[in-house]
């Protein structure tokens, strides 16, 4: 259903979205959230110490590279990002670039840790892509899964798994955010500070967030008149950026698009005007650059969706929708916050255009491939 199709006048738009139907997995999925994050923390705690001494010394204290695919693939980015912040050197690689081209995604070979993560655990690229690191290049595995009893699972050194992740969705939604957790909980056995305290604050900091202002998300997901929609986010929190431009696509089946926050006015800003939403993750680091980001696209028309840990009067000033995590929790560690609000966003504009966001157009839980060349 298109977008004209379903014109609604702003009363009809606000009374409206109490009716827009919840009755989907989806749904139930991304309001589960705090329960999922109690989980994942005590599943990732309960596990990592036993990762690390399955891994081994030499191969905890190697340069890191994860993979994954889709939304693993931005998981892989935010993993990347939280294990640089901790201190080691991590990059994220397309499990198909892996697989295709390692020399253009590694460069030379040199010790390294793969960390291969995967919702399902059995996807092909990322099954390939392990099997082919270990057999060419000798590196050790962790895998990171919803399922330990997959494909990948079975060829990992280690295996983080995270059962509180397990969707019925095809859409990843608890998934994603359940495994960014599990993993923070092992930062500090790569070198990092133990974010623990900070991680614990999350789940009750979201149960706030949902009950306050997750009528307001789905308000923003909603508005009509909207043609262009684009995520901004930076540092650790690009990688998430990329996750909720992917739920935009997969759920309300528009065009959207994503960039890092100041990347954004080199070019790209051409396309704003009044028929633009944008969604801003605003950084503590960065804020001092990405506040007046936001005077400059409300300046050019664009609706302004802000998430930001507390807002100034500047940000309040500039903001259509504005929502405040207060969590009290550092930067880096508050990341998987973040996406919550963009969940709600992409739900609402899909059921509000018609679409069903258990049944994606084009896309099923797990992507196989059919031909392998073999
Ligand atoms: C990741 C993925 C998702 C996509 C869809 C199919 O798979 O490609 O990004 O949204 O749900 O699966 P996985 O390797 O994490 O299971």
């Amino acid at each position: 259903m298109t977008e004209a199709s379903v014109q609604r006048s702003p009363e009809d738009w606000r009374s409206g979205v109490s009716s827009l139907r919840r009755d989907t997995h989806t749904y139930r999925e991304i309001m589960e959230q705090p329960s999922a994050w109690r989980g994942a923390l005590s599943e990732g705690r309960r596990q990592w110490a036993d990762v690390a001494a399955r891994l081994g010394a030499d191969a905890m204290a190697r340069d890191l590279v994860v993979q994954g695919c889709g939304s693993s693939l931005y998981l892989s980015q935010a993993v990347a990002s939280q294990l640089r912040i901790a201190g080691r050197s991590a990059s994220a690689v397309p499990s198909s670039e892996l697989l295709l081209h390692a020399p253009s995604a590694l460069g030379p070979d040199r010790p390294r840790l793969l960390v291969s993560l995967s919702r399902s655990g059995e996807t092909t690229e990322v099954v390939l892509a392990t099997d082919a690191a270990k057999r060419e290049r000798g590196m050790p595995v962790l895998v990171e899964t919803c399922y330990g009893g997959s494909s990948l699972a079975r060829r990992g050194d280690a295996v983080l798994e995270v059962t509180s992740g397990q969707e019925a969705s095809v859409v990843m939604t608890k998934s994603f955010t359940t495994e960014l957790l599990a993993f923070q909980t092992g930062l500090h056995y790569f070198g990092g500070p133990s974010l623990d305290a900070d991680l614990d604050r999350l789940p009750d900091a979201l149960d706030k967030l949902l009950a306050t202002s997750g009528e307001q998300a789905m308000l923003a997901g909603s508005q009509p008149g909207v043609e262009k929609r684009v995520f901004l986010g930076s540092g650790p929190y690009y990688g998430l950026a990329l996750e909720a431009n992917l739920k935009m696509k997969e759920m309300a089946i528009v065009t959207s698009e994503v960039y890092h926050n100041l990347e954004f006015r080199h070019g790209p800003i051409s396309i704003v005007d009044e028929r633009t939403q944008v969604v801003v993750f605003i950084s503590d680091s960065g804020r001092a650059y990405e506040v007046p980001l936001l005077a400059e696209l409300k300046a050019l028309g664009a609706t302004l969706v802000v998430i930001c840990e507390r807002a100034e009067p500047a940000i309040v000033r500039s903001a259509d929708y504005l929502f405040e995590l207060t969590s009290g929790v550092s930067e880096a560690a508050r990341a998987a916050l973040y996406l919550p609000i963009t969940h709600l966003l992409a739900y609402a504009c899909a059921v509000s255009r018609g679409e069903n966001p258990d049944s994606p157009r084009n896309l099923t839980q797990v992507v196989k491939l059919s031909q392998t060349g073999q």
